[in-house]
């Protein structure tokens, strides 16, 4: 466009001029006033510095004014509510329960604690006292008439009777007609028989398959103990019999035995 034709051009070069001026005024100003991140984006690239990146065409581009701090963050939503706690004072009826003390007092759970692990020991201390008294009450209090093997007790009540009025006495006192489950059981029995001199009969039999001796909730045997040459249902013999050796041998039904019971 021809200078002649354009009356307002020293105006517009005037202003361009002044604009330039300001823009690298204001530049170089920035770079006086900040410290850190106006400096390095007028030195150069610097790796990890993601603000750069957005700012890193600064020595071709002027620029801009640093600008104002920005809203403030909203507030996070609110996190899920915790779990309900347990009302002061039924807390402390609960520990007083256990302890015998006072309720929880503060935040600290330590004391509790401390005080659950003296029970603890306390309560084992009390337990071997007890295993020590069933050991010495079965020792000293069950013979000749008992003996326990594991939380099983046998008991004679010194009757006798045949299988049938065993089983009566035996379901009378509110236990079974005794077997021999394994080797200490069996000679837990035995222990009775021999106290008592007297034979025994078990609450085994061969009724209702011969030679399939089973307890008296119809299941096979697993243990036992036979003498040699037993069973031989000799002249049909379907049920068992102690001897004081301990060795079973089956006999007939109807004979006087020693009544030993199982609790
Ligand atoms: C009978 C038979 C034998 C058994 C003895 C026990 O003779 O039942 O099998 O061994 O009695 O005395
Ligand atoms: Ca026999």
């Amino acid at each position: 466009m021809d200078q002649t034709m354009n009356p307002n051009r020293p105006y517009i070069q005037r202003m361009l001029i002044l604009l330039i001026l300001s823009s690298l005024v204001r530049g170089a100003s920035l770079q006086r006033t900040t410290s850190s991140a106006p400096r390095l984006v007028l030195s150069g690239w610097v790796p990890n510095a993601c603000t750069l990146v957005v700012c890193g065409s600064s020595e071709t581009r002027p620029k801009g004014e640093e600008g104002d701090q920005g809203l403030p963050r909203p507030q996070g939503l609110q996190g899920p509510a915790g779990p309900t706690g347990i009302p002061g004072s039924e807390r402390d009826f609960w520990w007083k329960g256990i302890s015998g003390g006072k309720g929880s007092r503060g935040n600290s759970n330590l004391p509790e604690l401390e005080s659950l692990k003296t029970q603890i020991r306390d309560l084992e201390t009390e337990l071997e006292g007890l295993k020590a008294a069933i050991t010495k009450t079965q020792r000293v209090l069950l013979p000749p008439n008992g003996v326990m093997v594991g939380e099983r007790i046998f008991k004679t009540d010194g009757s006798r009777g045949d299988y049938d009025a065993a089983r009566e006495t035996c379901s009378r006192l509110g236990g079974a007609l005794a077997f021999p489950r394994n080797a200490a059981e069996n000679s837990a029995l035995q222990k009775i028989v021999t106290w008592h001199n007297r034979r025994a009969v078990l609450g085994i039999n061969d009724m209702a398959t011969e030679g399939r001796f089973e307890n008296l909730n119809g299941d096979a045997i697993a243990y036992s103990n036979w003498a040699r040459g037993e069973p031989n249902n000799l002249g049909n013999e379907d049920c068992v019999e102690m001897h004081e050796d301990g060795k079973w041998h089956d006999r007939g039904c109807t004979l006087e035995w020693l009544v030993i019971c199982e609790f």
